[in-house]
């Protein structure tokens, strides 16, 4: 399947358009009427906008393709193409807006410009507010600035090759699976109190109510006592068992005990990144496993020089997938691509207030990308 765009002055000039480009097999699949608004006004006049297909399997053997699941197909790529575009637009507007508006005081502000291009140093600055590391918002926007007369065209391309770049650097999510194509006993390590516990028990109810799985707890958490209280009380309600671990010895044999679970998650004692003495502990801990997932639970609040400090406390775990929590408590979300940047780690899972089991979604690289770019508003 082949998906274009057309841009005419009329309905009829369009079509022409995708005739001679695709062919007369083209599908015409929407054709919308354009009025610019804000600062597009200043460059373009109405236009038509046709969006056409060529549907390359259909064209080989019709008959064999079912056409509603073409139909399907169609709409669905339609769909992700269109809300691609508008948010790209959206975004497109809010930067010509800003560059017109700034260009006046562009020239006494020379020193604090770091790009030539004003919608590129936009983006930086907005990237930069959002907590992305200066150096990473430079490689984000590398060997973009070149000093084009600016237009809507050159702005939008910029923009995809930029948002395609960040949605690169977040990469693909990698969320638990209870499908045994993945070892079935899964840590979650972290900080003290960044959401750990809170964060397997939606996790726990998640497997339990939507996938039916046999899900299994076990603590290993036995610093404080409210700690195996808190998880028990959350197994008490989806009727599920916890075991208590009091020695790192004892995890293989309670693990055995486990063998016909889909899915056993280990909750720990919060290290703090300060005692070195607790990493020790940890490391044995996990090494009394041979087939396992580690989940490293970090809090989107916690501030970078912190992050750094902490990051560096579980270099000698080589893989692990990362969680964010607390996503809701700030409105900086950078931390999270500067993490995936820095530990080159996959993201999984952001966690966005207390409540068990609404609070939590698989990492929509999409989503991120745009609250990185977006909030253009609020500079
Ligand atoms: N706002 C907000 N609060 C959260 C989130 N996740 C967890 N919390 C809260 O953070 C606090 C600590 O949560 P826990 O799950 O006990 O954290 P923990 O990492 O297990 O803590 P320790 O076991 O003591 O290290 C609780 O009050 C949770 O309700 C979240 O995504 N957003
Ligand atoms: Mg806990």
């Amino acid at each position: 399947m082949k998906i274009k765009k057309y841009e005419a002055k009329t309905e009829q000039e369009a079509i022409e358009k995708v005739k001679e480009d695709l062919g007369k097999d083209a599908l015409i699949l929407n054709i919308k009427k354009i009025t610019p608004k804000g600062i597009f006004k200043l460059f373009k006049k109405p236009y038509v906008e046709v969006l056409a297909a060529l549907d390359e399997v259909n064209k080989k053997d019709s008959k064999k393709v079912q056409a509603d699941d073409i139909i399907k197909e169609q709409k669905e790529i339609i769909k992700n193409l269109e809300n691609k575009l508008d948010s790209m637009e959206e975004l497109l507007t809010k930067v010509m807006e800003k560059v017109s508006t700034t260009s006046q005081v562009k020239d006494s502000k020379e020193d604090n410009q770091r790009y030539h291009n004003p919608a590129l140093q936009i983006i930086y600055d907005n990237l930069t507010n959002n907590e992305v590391l200066p150096e990473l918002a430079d490689y984000i926007l590398k060997d973009l600035d070149k000093d084009k007369e600016l237009n809507p065209e050159d702005v939008n391309e910029m923009i995809t090759v930029i948002y395609n770049r960040i949605l690169d650097l977040i990469g693909e999510p990698a969320p638990i699976k209870a499908d045994g194509s993945q070892p079935k006993v899964v840590f979650f390590i972290g900080p003290t109190g960044v959401g750990k516990t809170t964060t397997i028990a939606k996790i726990t109810a998640h497997f339990c109510l939507t996938e039916r799985k046999k899900v299994g707890l076990v603590t290993a958490d036995t610093y404080r006592i409210a700690a195996i209280e808190q998880l028990k009380t959350y197994a008490e309600i989806l009727n599920i068992p916890v075991e208590v671990i009091y020695n790192p010895d004892e995890l293989p044999e309670t693990l055995n005990k486990m063998k016909d679970y889909d899915l056993i998650l280990i909750d720990t004692a919060g290290r703090s990144h300060k005692n070195a003495e607790q990493f020790k502990e940890l490391d044995y801990l996990l090494s009394t496993v041979n087939e396992k997932q580690i989940y490293l639970v970090l809090s989107a609040t916690t501030k970078h020089k912190d992050m750094l400090s902490i990051l560096k406390q579980y270099t000698s775990i080589s893989d692990y997938n990362i969680i964010f929590t607390k996503i809701d408590e700030t409105t900086s979300l950078g931390t999270i691509l500067n993490v995936r940047y820095l530990t080159d780690k996959p993201l999984s899972y952001v966690s966005f207030g207390q409540n068990v089991p609404d609070d939590i979604e698989i990492i929509s690289p999409k989503k991120l990308t745009k609250a990185l770019l977006g909030s253009i508003d609020e500079l």
